[in-house]
């Protein structure tokens, strides 16, 4: 944990670890989605009363889906998304709220988002396959809490964390920090809600923000399953292989993403203190499952696997199931694992997430915790 902390992610402040959240509702509990769901929203307020009409990077929204046919509280997924709360699904429901937009021709800036946006990343959230298993799923827009964008600290949420005249520490926290920090949160307050089944809170996340949730779920106990999505290098991939995406890539087109002590190791992947097997085994025992895709060369999905597999033995030293030593690399569609706490699958197609990722994540989860609808 403290190798990552002192030359990966930084190390996340006590005050930001103790601060105090306000939970503000937006909507209660609302018929949505046809009669499938229940939908809520909240604001995650930390810091002191934002100023009106100000983006305030402090307010995280949490929108939350539950299934309307659940007797009680049920599993929850929650992941951060890329694209705005109303991406998620096609619901005019969804409120309307200011994101930051951080195209590469112009400066970050706060915009509404257009109607055109809503749902457009239906496809990787399926959320009525999620509800119509049972589980609620649960999202919040990862730039609520620090712009995706160099030089955007002073919009972070770590900027009310600064104590003040202090120069930054070489493992002074980043962005995917950060943003593992909002998926503590979010999942703080999700065992609080009487929906949610507060032992079954899974979290997952896609690509840099597969990165967050991998860093989230090796630094918070109470997230109770991960399901990584192509997290790469900087994440479940093994920097150390030197295939794919190099330490020098991440550090020089990101480097707002790690902490200042990372760009040491530009040049020295094989060297790299802490790599992605590491960072799996720290969510031993708890049920893991890595996802890769075949064309997602970038990322490496040897390397995914290689990590989950070295991870899997700290599963087995901690008394769980988990892959055996020598399991080779799984073909391509066949996931392995899925009978004991380390999964694994290499889907066919780029780098995405798609209805066959949530589907085995699903059937992970019914192997796990039990199928919802039958508890
Ligand atoms: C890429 C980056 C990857 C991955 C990806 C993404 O540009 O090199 O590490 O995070 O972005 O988030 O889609």
């Amino acid at each position: 944990m403290k190798l990552f902390e002192d030359n990966i992610y930084g190390r996340t402040p006590v005050a930001a670890e103790q601060a105090p959240m306000r939970v503000e509702s937006v909507e209660g509990r609302t018929p949505a989605l046809d009669g499938l769901a229940y939908r809520e929203q909240v604001d995650l307020i930390f810091g002191p009363t934002p100023k009106p009409g100000s983006h305030a990077a402090w307010r995280i929204r949490v929108l939350l889906y539950l299934p309307a046919r659940a007797n009680g509280p049920v599993p929850v997924v929650f992941g951060l998304n890329g694209g705005g709360n109303q991406s998620i699904v096609d619901d005019p429901g969804i409120a309307p709220t200011n994101i930051w937009v951080t195209e590469d021709d112009q400066a970050p800036h706060p915009e509404t988002p257009g109607a055109d946006t809503r749902g457009s990343q239906s496809a990787q959230w399926q959320v009525k396959s999620v509800l119509s298993r049972g589980y609620g799923l649960a999202t919040a827009y990862y730039q609520d809490l620090e712009p995706d964008a160099k030089d955007q600290r002073a919009n972070s949420v770590r900027a009310l964390f600064d104590t003040p005249g202090t120069a930054p520490a070489a493992n002074e926290w980043g962005a995917i920090a950060a943003w593992a920090w909002g998926y503590r949160k979010a999942v703080s307050y999700l065992r609080t809600n009487p929906g949610v089944e507060a032992t079954h809170v899974a979290v997952t996340g896609h690509s840099r923000l597969g990165k967050a949730a991998d860093w989230a779920a090796a630094t918070t106990p109470e997230i109770s399953a991960l399901l990584s999505t192509e997290s790469g290098k900087g994440g479940q991939s093994v920097q150390r292989r030197e295939l794919g995406e190099t330490v020098k890539h991440l550090a020089q087109q990101f480097p707002h993403w790690m902490c200042p002590a990372y760009a040491t190791w530009v040049g020295r992947d094989q060297q790299i203190p802490a790599d992605g097997n590491l960072l799996l085994s720290l969510v031993a025992p708890r049920p893991l499952y890595a996802a890769s895709a075949q064309d997602d060369r970038w990322a490496d999905p040897k390397g995914e696997f290689l990590s989950l597999r070295s991870a899997a033995s700290v599963y087995a030293l901690l008394g769980t199931s988990a892959l055996a030593p020598d399991t080779p690399m799984s073909a391509v569609d066949q996931p392995i694992g899925v009978d004991t706490n380390t999964a694994y699958h290499i889907r066919s197609g780029k780098h995405d997430v798609t209805a066959y990722d949530w589907q085995h994540y699903l059937d992970f989860l019914d192997t796990r915790w039990g199928v919802p609808a039958k508890r």
